[in-house]
């Protein structure tokens, strides 16, 4: 079948044809993707020291994470059969862990958010990749030990193995010099304290990474069952007004639980049948753990203004893509 195009949409195409090869052909992206590569280098070799073990992807699942915020449905049939396409492999992670021989594991897992416009956005892409990992029996202290530990390891790391693409970048590394244990903040602290752009505000002022904790949010993430309305779950905040670069959890694990809190959130519980009948069995174990945005790593490392101002192909919401 031919396709036409109008000649005006066509004269709008050719333009953003060639800011896609700018794009492409600017100067930093190689500094920012040698960078970005060591980065992952470093983050496989922590995993691997901590003992965690690597699992690959899937982009598409019957179930995936409902998240909590509104996203557009972005769904596939194939062979009868709905498939969402990977929001994020939370339920994944903890199907895998009910395996006696398996404690620590992470994936490298690509997402596809398909989010909202947002006037302002310098944080969203609608698809990113995540490094999402998950500990059988841990608690909140133990993830916040795992990742601060990581995040220290990592910037050593590349500061030692970067400094040439600093340089060409033309930024110090004195952001990279962290102090552990990163401090920590309630939701609500925070809020009073900075009103509701408290995240961006609390960014904006530190100069040193830190956790917030206790939010409302997917029902995944667990109540905190001796103090009723707060919740054992954090983000982890990059300074200078880099915001948001991780978030995770201990996690519901019981039936009665999992039921409540779907309840709660007016999920639709026959989609997720499968998932509710291994909590009826017991077959979810107790886990904590967490996900990092590759993306926004790179940009806080690189001190890029823009998280698009780290990827090759664009990816940001309200955009015309070509490739
Ligand atoms: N990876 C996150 C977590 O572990 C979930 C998410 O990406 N929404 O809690």
């Amino acid at each position: 079948m031919k396709t036409y195009v109008l000649k005006d949409e066509r004269k709008r195409e050719l333009k953003i044809l060639d800011k896609t090869l700018q794009k492409v052909g600017r100067k930093e992206l190689p500094h920012i993707l040698h960078i970005q590569q060591v980065m992952l280098r470093a983050v496989d070799e922590y995993m691997s020291k901590k003992g965690v073990t690597r699992i690959m992807p899937i982009m598409i699942a019957p179930i995936t994470d409902p998240l909590n915020h509104d996203v557009e449905e972005c769904e596939l049939e194939y062979e009868g059969q709905k498939f969402d396409i990977t929001r994020s492999m939370i339920f994944h992670k903890q199907i895998i862990l009910s395996s006696p021989y398996l404690d620590k594991i992470y994936i490298v897992s690509p997402n596809v958010r398909f989010e909202q416009e947002e006037k302002e956005d310098k944080r969203h892409l609608f698809e990113f990749t995540q490094i999402d990992f998950e500990f059988k029996g841990a608690t909140m202290d133990d993830i916040f030990k795992f990742q601060e530990g990581l995040v220290k390891y990592v910037f050593n790391y590349i500061k030692k193995e970067c400094a040439d693409e600093f340089k060409a970048l033309g930024i110090g590394t004195s952001h990279l010099d962290v102090t552990v244990p990163f401090k920590k903040y309630t939701t609500q602290e925070l809020q009073a304290k900075y009103g509701d752009d408290f995240e961006e505000t609390a960014s904006a002022k530190a100069t040193q990474p830190f956790w917030i904790i206790n939010h409302k949010r997917e029902f995944y993430d667990a109540e905190d069952l001796e103090k009723p309305g707060n919740y054992r779950n954090y983000d982890l905040i990059w300074p200078y007004g880099y915001i948001e670069g991780l978030s995770g959890g201990e996690r519901e694990y019981k039936y009665d639980r999992i039921l409540t809190r779907m309840k709660e959130a007016h999920m639709d519980g026959n989609a997720f049948r499968n998932y509710i009948q291994l909590a009826k069995e017991g077959k979810i174990p107790k886990t904590a753990g967490a996900g990092f945005g590759v993306e926004r790593m790179t940009r806080f490392v690189c001190q890029q203004k823009e998280i698009d101002d780290v990827t090759v192909f664009t990816r940001k919401p309200g955009k015309t893509y070509l490739f």
